[in-house]
């Protein structure tokens, strides 16, 4: 997979692309992410990005033109083959207007050849780069950010954890070991986690077993394997009532789920 990022702040990519899976992934030439700087774009000598908005307001407007003429660079294919499927690539715009970026998007993102991702600031980006130059305009929640750099990083962590071989030997020999714990889809992903859509993860525990007198709980030490399924089952089924209870809505509840919210409820 190709990544390309277009942004006024390209020093912002140093450090958090070379940590973790991400940096595997690029060690092992899973991912090959390029950081482009819009301002090399800009002909006037000051360099100008941005500019005032036509028709009046607050703040500054990045213009289309070295966004634009950045993209030109890249040899990306025509939106029509992009749009169409032709091409498996995709031009994003990073912006608070966009659609929201879930877990399913990042699926859709990794099963491409290339995408291209372009960084907002400002006020906001001439909409011209939305309306006729990215493919897609995401956002990544509803909050208010500075611009579209950390969306850029979210969207570049959750895509490449998803490439073939990226998360390595021990984290798939770990998702191999349990995978006996929770049910499947037909696709063979897990229906756990909030991530995936399904219910919030169940608490982990680590050694000691006992650290500042705070035990862990005790049917985890037990050996009992169908006792500790049940147990996180229900304490992910807990956690997603407090926490997030319009998961629970949309996730299908088996005999036993229904069992241990009952439970629950009668225990609050
Ligand atoms: C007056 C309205 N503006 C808020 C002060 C609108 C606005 C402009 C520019 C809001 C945010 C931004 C910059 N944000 C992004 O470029 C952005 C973003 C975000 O703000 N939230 C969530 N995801 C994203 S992706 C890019």
């Amino acid at each position: 997979m190709k990544i390309d990022i277009l942004t006024i702040f390209p020093d912002f990519f140093r450090g958090p692309l070379d940590y973790g899976i991400i940096r595997r992934a690029r060690e092992a030439g899973l991912a090959t992410i390029e950081v482009h700087a819009l301002r090399a774009f800009a002909h006037d000598r000051h360099r100008t990005v941005d500019d005032r908005p036509f028709g009046g307001g607050e703040g500054m407007v990045l213009k289309p033109e070295p966004i634009f003429e950045c993209i030109e660079t890249l040899n990306v294919a025509p939106r029509e083959q992009r749009l169409s499927g032709n091409a498996k690539q995709s031009v994003v715009l990073l912006s608070a207007q966009g659609r929201r970026f879930a877990q399913s998007v990042a699926e859709e993102l990794a099963a491409l050849d290339r995408i291209v991702l372009i960084c907002g600031r400002y006020e906001g980006v001439d909409e011209r780069v939305s309306e006729f130059l990215a493919d897609r305009e995401l956002s990544i929640g509803d909050y208010v950010l500075s611009g579209g750099e950390l969306g850029a990083l979210v969207i570049v962590d959750a895509v490449t954890r998803l490439l073939p071989g990226a998360l390595g030997n021990q984290a798939s020999a770990e998702q191999e070991s349990f995978s006996g714990r929770v049910a499947r889809r037909e696709e063979g992903k897990p229906v756990s986690t909030c991530a995936s859509g399904g219910l919030l993860d169940y608490p982990h525990y680590t050694r000691p077993a006992e650290y500042q007198g705070l035990p862990v709980p005790e049917v985890l030490v037990s050996g009992n394997h169908d006792q500790i399924r049940r147990w996180r089952r229900g304490r992910a089924l807990e956690k997603t009532l407090r926490n997030r209870p319009e998961l629970l809505e949309r996730v299908a509840l088996s005999e036993e789920d229904r069992e241990l919210l009952a439970e629950i409820r009668q225990r609050q």
